[in-house]
C-alpha cells in the first residue's frame, strides 16, 4: 500500500466484506482480485488475497467433509456473551481440562495428544459479565486440526494461550507465536490500530473516533479514503499511532489484533523458572502472564480479571430519564460512545436523540449534559434524552 485501487476493484472489495457465507466471500474475493491491476503497489494485496482465497477453499471443503460425517461445526461458532474468547495452546497442554474447570462444559479430556477435534464453548462468569470460552483443537503447525484453531482464533475477541510447564516453554510459544503470525494474526499489539465496522442498515454517515493519533492524514482523509470504496456508513476507530496506509490495509482484514492472556498450566508437575517467565513476557509484552494448575486450581481466579482488561471491555449501565439504573450492564469496547449506547438500547433513540446525561468516570461532572459522540468510559451510567 498505497495500491491505488480502480473504482472497480473499490467496489468489488464492498461485495467481499458484504459477505455472509464462506461461499459468498470466495465468489467475492475472486472477483474482487481479477480487478485489482497488477503492478508493484498491489503487490501485497494481491499475495494476501490469494493467500486468504486459498484459506476460505480450505475451511470450505474441511466444513462440508465435516458435517457429513459428524453434524459438528468446526470453523465457526456463534458468539455467545460479552466476548468470545480462544483457548489455545500445544498438544496436550491441559486446554479441554482448563475449559472444563471454568466453565462446566462438557470437553474431551485425554492423557494421550490430539484430543480436541472440534470446538467446545462455555461461559465463565465475571462479575456482572459472561465471556464465552472456547476449548480449540491443538495449536501444532502443519496439521489440519491447527488450521480450524487459526480460523476460529482469527473470528475470536481474545485469545486464553495454555502452555504446559512440564514442556519446552521457550519453543511452544515461539513455534505458536510465529505461526500465528504467518497466518495474520498477531498477539502482540501493533503500534496502531484500526477498527472498522461497516454498518450494514443504518445510515449512520463515517463516524471517527480517534483514541491516538492520525499520524499523516485528517480524519477528513480517512472519510474521503472510504468514501472511494463507496463505504458511507460506518464507524472507524483509530487506536495509538496509525497512518492513512494503515486504514485502508485495515479494510482488507489483512492482520488483525488478538489481545491475549497467558496460563503456564501444569505447575504442580513443574515450577517454570524466573528466565522462561520472563521470556514469555518480554515475547508478549503486556500479556498477563498466569502459573497455574487445573490440578491444584492455582491462577484459576486470576484469569477472568485478567481477560476482562485486556479485551478492554467496558460497563455503562442506562437509566431512563426520571428512572432508576439498570441492574445489568450493556458491555462495550474502549472507544464506545453515547452513539453506541443509544444504538443497543432501540435505534429510534438515535434518530430522536436530544442529548444525554453522564455519571461516573467519563462525565466532567456529575450529570454532565453530553452529545452523540461523547466517548464512554467503564461505570459510566447514562441516560438519554430524546423527543416523543
Ligand atoms: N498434573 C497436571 N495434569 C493436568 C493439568 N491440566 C491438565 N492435566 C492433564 O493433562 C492431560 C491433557 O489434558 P487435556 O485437557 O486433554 O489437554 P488438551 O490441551 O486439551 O489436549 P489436546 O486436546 O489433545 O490438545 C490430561 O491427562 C489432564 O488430566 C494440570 O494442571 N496438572
Ligand atoms: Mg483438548
Amino acid at each position: 500500500m498505497p495500491t491505488n485501487l480502480p473504482a472497480e476493484a473499490k467496489a468489488k472489495w464492498i461485495k467481499v466484506m458484504e459477505a455472509r457465507s464462506v461461499e459468498e466471500k470466495i465468489r467475492a474475493l475472486e472477483e474482487f482480485l481479477s480487478a485489482v491491476p497488477k503492478h508493484k503497489g498491489t503487490e501485497r494485496l494481491r499475495e494476501w488475497a490469494t493467500k486468504r482465497l486459498a484459506q476460505l477453499r480450505e475451511e470450505l471443503e474441511e466444513e462440508k467433509r465435516r458435517k457429513k460425517s459428524t453434524g459438528k461445526p468446526s470453523f465457526f461458532l456463534e458468539k455467545e456473551g460479552a466476548a468470545q474468547v480462544v483457548v489455545v495452546g500445544p498438544v496436550n497442554s491441559g486446554k479441554s481440562t482448563l475449559v472444563h474447570v471454568l466453565t462446566g462444559a462438557k470437553t474431551e479430556i485425554s492423557i494421550y495428544p490430539y484430543t480436541t477435534q472440534s470446538p467446545v464453548p462455555g461461559v465463565m462468569r465475571y462479575q456482572d459479565v459472561c465471556f464465552q470460552l472456547v476449548d480449540t483443537p491443538p495449536l501444532e503447525p502443519g496439521t489440519l486440526l491447527a488450521r480450524r484453531t487459526v480460523a476460529l482464533t482469527r473470528n475470536a475477541d481474545g485469545v486464553l494461550l495454555v502452555l504446559d510447564a512440564t514442556r519446552n516453554i521457550r519453543e511452544d510459544l515461539d513455534r505458536i507465536v510465529s505461526y500465528l503470525r504467518s497466518e495474520g494474526i498477531l498477539l502482540v499489539k501493533p503500534r496502531g490500530r484500526v477498527v472498522i465496522d461497516v454498518s450494514r442498515t443504518g445510515k449512520t454517515g463515517i463516524r471517527v473516533t480517534l483514541m491516538g493519533k492520525l499520524l499523516d492524514s485528517t480524519i477528513d482523509d480517512v472519510r474521503k479514503l472510504l468514501e472511494s470504496y463507496r463505504i458511507y456508513n460506518a464507524h472507524v476507530k483509530l487506536y495509538g499511532e496509525v497512518t492513512l496506509d494503515d486504514v485502508e490495509q485495515s479494510l482488507f482484514e489483512a492482520v488483525v489484533y488478538k489481545p491475549v492472556v497467558v496460563f503456564i498450566n501444569k505447575t504442580d508437575l513443574r515450577e517454570p523458572s524466573r528466565e522462561e517467565v520472563e521470556y514469555v513476557e518480554s515475547t508478549l509484552p503486556g500479556a498477563p502472564v498466569i502459573l497455574g494448575s487445573t490440578v491444584t486450581r492455582r491462577g484459576l481466579d486470576e484469569i477472568a480479571p485478567s481477560i476482562y482488561r485486556v479485551l478492554e471491555i467496558i460497563r455503562v449501565y442506562t437509566k431512563p430519564p426520571g428512572g432508576s439504573v439498570a441492574e445489568k450492564p450493556l458491555v462495550l469496547r474502549r472507544g464506545a460512545t453515547v452513539r453506541d449506547v443509544a444504538e443497543s438500547i432501540h435505534s429510534d433513540l438515535v434518530k430522536n436523540f436530544l442529548y444525554a446525561r453522564v455519571w461516573g468516570p467519563s462525565a466532567k461532572y456529575s450529570g454532565e449534559r453530553v452529545g452523540l459522540e461523547h466517548v464512554v468510559e467503564d461505570g459510566d451510567v447514562v441516560e438519554i434524552h430524546s423527543r416523543g
